[in-house]
């Protein structure tokens, strides 16, 4: 009798047969870029705090920025594809995922959405190619969590605008040529976009991070800046603005944390069969197979819950609340399993030779921005009762 295979470890559900050939398509493309282009510097970026600018065109000639919105030279992609890219960037590192949600889902989104005819033209198609990389100002140094408590202001100046205020925490915001920036009016809380190099436009560097090393965070700084009525955003007015673009960008995170988790989880059960301790594999130990086979529970969990709702989302039924459910559930567990990773590697888990300590730290910062995971519990909490405990 032919032995009967064992399911894959890397896919124990089977998970990659619920997607169609297109899908399965973008996922190996963007798989193999990641293995081939990312993995072999990554560790060395990482340690070095360094960007690869250079990646930026990569990832547009892959038609990954922007690529869930039509038109206007962005690839028409579904919500599915959006997040398969988002796990494949995420297994190589968040700041690669981080560089795409920001570009794609904070940037180019709302001016897609909320931006005029002249706007989009203007901004979008060199934004899909990776010729102009956009970021968003939203949080400031006394306004995280509760972004309408901001102080970023814009006054009327005849036709145009002057800006002032402080963002921090901008991703991107050191190679962006442009800013999508939140402001008080007196009308409710609108969008910007700022130029870079517009006089009284300022960028600073946030560094000493030990998460994101290899990402671009920033503090925007604006001081009399001088905007003409063509930086406006037309389309929106008020919180909804700037909540609407989290939706986006918090659905790839769902997708990609669980590609770091299973970055992790892949180093682990390598480690676990090839460690010899007490003359056997660590592997073999009871307690280690708990903790792997826990690991791989939650990853085929959360990989379910992606595709659940990114089929939600093509169907245009996908509410917000959902995907704060989706972003609380599979970072938190992400970072679960990379903690439980970094066990099994003993000693060598602490170290770059590995990726497991890099994916750990990255999820710190998964964790806390797009929506801690304590917002996102109250955000599903208010759904589920009624009730509201933010303040
Ligand atoms: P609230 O009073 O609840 O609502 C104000 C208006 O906004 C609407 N709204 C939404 N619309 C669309 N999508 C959502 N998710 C929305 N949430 C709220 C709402 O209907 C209302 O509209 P209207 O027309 O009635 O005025 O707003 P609130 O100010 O009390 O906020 C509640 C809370 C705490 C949930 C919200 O502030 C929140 O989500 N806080 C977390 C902040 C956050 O996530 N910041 C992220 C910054 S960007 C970032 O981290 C990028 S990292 C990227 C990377 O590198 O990958
Ligand atoms: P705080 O809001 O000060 O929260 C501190 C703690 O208090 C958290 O544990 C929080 O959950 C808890 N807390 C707060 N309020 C409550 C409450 N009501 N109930 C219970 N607990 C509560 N922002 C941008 O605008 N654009 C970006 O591109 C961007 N990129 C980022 C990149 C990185 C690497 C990081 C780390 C952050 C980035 N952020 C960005 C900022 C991010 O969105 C914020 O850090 C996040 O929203 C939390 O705000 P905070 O750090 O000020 O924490």
């Amino acid at each position: 009798m032919p032995k009967r295979p064992r399911p894959d470890a890397l896919d124990f559900l089977g998970i990659n047969g619920l997607l169609g050939d297109d899908e399965r398509a973008l996922r190996a493309g963007v798989s193999s870029y990641v293995r081939d282009r990312i993995a072999p510097e990554i560790d060395k970026w990482f340690e070095a705090a360094h960007f690869p600018a250079e990646v930026v065109a990569e990832l547009g000639s892959m038609g990954l920025l922007g690529m869930h919105l039509s038109g206007y030279g962005c690839a028409g992609r579904t919500a599915v594809e959006y997040g398969l890219a988002c796990l494949e960037l995420e297994a190589g590192d968040s700041g690669l995922r981080s560089l795409v949600s920001v570009q794609g889902s904070l940037a180019m989104w709302p001016i897609w959405s909320y931006g005029s005819e002249e706007q989009k033209r203007h901004w979008l198609p060199s934004m899909a190619t990776g010729e102009t990389v956009g970021c968003f100002g939203l949080t400031e140094p006394d306004s995280g969590s509760d972004p309408s408590s901001m102080r970023t202001t814009a006054t009327r100046a005849g036709e145009g605008w002057i800006l002032n205020g402080h963002k921090r925490w901008s991703t991107n915001g050191g190679i962006a040529k442009v800013a999508v920036v939140w402001a008080r009016t007196e009308d409710g809380v609108r969008g910007f976009l700022v130029p870079r190099g517009t006089p009284g436009f300022t960028v600073r560097a946030i560094e000493h991070k030990l998460s994101l090393r290899a990402s671009v965070s920033s503090e925007l700084l604006f001081e009399d800046c001088k905007l003409g009525p063509e930086s406006l955003l037309p389309g929106v007015v008020g919180m909804g603005g700037p909540l609407s673009c989290l939706n986006e960008a918090r659905f790839g995170i769902v997708w990609g944390a669980m590609g770091a988790a299973r970055a992790c989880f892949e180093c682990a059960l390598e480690h676990s069969k090839s460690r010899l301790q007490f003359g056997k594999p660590i592997g073999a130990f009871q307690l280690t197979q708990a903790k792997l086979v826990d690991m791989l529970v939650e990853l085929d969990k959360g990989m379910l819950l992606a595709l659940h709702l990114g089929r939600l989302k093509d169907n245009g039924e996908l509410a917000p609340e959902q995907v704060s459910l989706g972003k609380l559930n599979n970072v938190r567990e992400a970072l679960r399993i990379a903690r439980a990773a970094r066990t099994i590697l003993g000693a060598d888990g602490i170290t770059l030779e590995y990726p497991v300590i890099r994916h750990m730290n990255n999820l710190e910062s998964v964790l806390t921005y797009e929506g801690t995971s304590e917002i996102h519990t109250l955000i599903v909490g208010e759904a589920i009762t009624g009730l509201r405990a933010f303040s």
